[in-house]
């Protein structure tokens, strides 16, 4: 069986977080994980407190209030602050955060009891955040889908490892045990995964992002959104590749930051390939059958568990 230190900090039976995937992770998919023994994940996303509320309803009653389950605040929505209130006001057990530095609301998290988890790409941001008062980080590597940054995870987690006591997550190309087992080996006590929950059964998405997604190989994803600072990962559509040229093309900020509005929810609700932007990691092409979130928990901590218990044969 295995076992962490964040199995016992926040009531898991195995070291698995899903990712706070803006559209996608909604009340319904946390419940799945959560009730599968793992740390199930709200996502804020660009939403309002109000939609973030009925999900954080939703998550509790499909968990009986019985388990624990966080919420994902992306800290460039124009709602960041709304979110952020809430999730104090509601207490819930854990939040995370992405897409830059959550320092000024550490207070008022903590203040109301909550486990905060920041997502870091760097080891000065993992530094900065073991400062302020994390109880745990997330180092997320390049691999991932969505946001971001430069460094791959097989050369950040140890990096984060190296800076921090607190307990490091990994994530970023993380999709079976063999994985999962690297990350422990690299010094992570725990994983958090995104792409393997996108085909799960109680995952909303539209069957055009899951057929993609099925479809998917090695070589199916791409990094557009480097010219306006904001890289972010996704799989090579109509859209993307349209996007990725008028990147290099003389269009002007403004019409490419246009291009991008609404696509991500084109992509969830519509299944639009031509303008939605399906966001996922480069492990997409090893998500190969639909599962229930639960199955999908079992079969990657089980995988793990193997995977390590015959790493011994590695020495003499
Ligand atoms: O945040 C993510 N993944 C995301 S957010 C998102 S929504 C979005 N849509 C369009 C453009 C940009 C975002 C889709 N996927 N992952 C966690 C993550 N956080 N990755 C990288 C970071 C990060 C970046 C900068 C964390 C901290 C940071 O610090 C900035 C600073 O203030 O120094």
């Amino acid at each position: 069986m295995l076992n962490s230190c964040l199995c016992s900090m926040l009531g898991l039976r195995y070291p698995i977080f899903q990712g706070g995937m803006a559209w996608i992770a909604d009340g319904r998919l946390a419940a799945a994980v959560s009730n599968g023994g793992c740390l199930g994940i709200v996502a804020a996303g660009n939403a309002p407190a109000d939609y973030v509320a009925g999900q954080i309803d939703i998550a509790m009653e499909l968990t009986k209030g019985e388990k624990p389950f966080g919420v994902n605040i992306m800290l460039m929505s124009p709602f960041a602050d709304e979110v952020a209130a809430l999730c104090a006001e509601r207490k819930v057990a854990v939040v995370t955060t992405g897409a830059g530095n959550p320092a000024k609301y550490m207070d008022s998290w903590q203040a109301a009891g909550i486990k905060v988890i920041p997502v870091v790409a760097s080891t000065a941001m993992a530094k900065l955040m073991s400062r302020a008062g994390a109880s745990a980080l997330i180092a997320e590597g390049g691999e991932s889908g969505g946001h971001v940054g430069d460094t791959s995870t097989m050369a950040l987690v140890p990096q984060v490892c190296d800076v921090t006591e607190l307990p490091v997550l990994a994530a970023g190309g993380i999709a079976d045990g063999r994985q999962m087992a690297a990350a422990l080996m690299l010094g992570a006590c725990g994983v958090q995964m995104g792409t393997r929950f996108l085909v799960a059964e109680e995952c909303c998405v539209h069957q055009n992002y899951k057929d993609k997604v099925l479809k998917a190989n090695d070589l199916a994803t791409i990094v557009t959104g480097k010219r306006l600072g904001h890289p972010v990962r996704s799989l090579k559509t109509p859209f993307a590749r349209d996007y990725f040229k008028a990147e290099y093309s003389q269009i002007s900020d403004e019409e490419l930051e246009n291009m991008g509005v609404g696509a991500l929810r084109k992509a969830v609700q519509e299944g639009n390939l031509q303008e939605g932007c399906f966001l996922a990691g480069q492990v997409a092409g090893m998500v190969k059958k639909a599962q229930p979130a639960a199955e999908i928990l079992r079969e990657v901590a089980e995988g793990a568990e193997d995977v390590l218990k015959g790493a011994a044969q590695w020495v003499k």
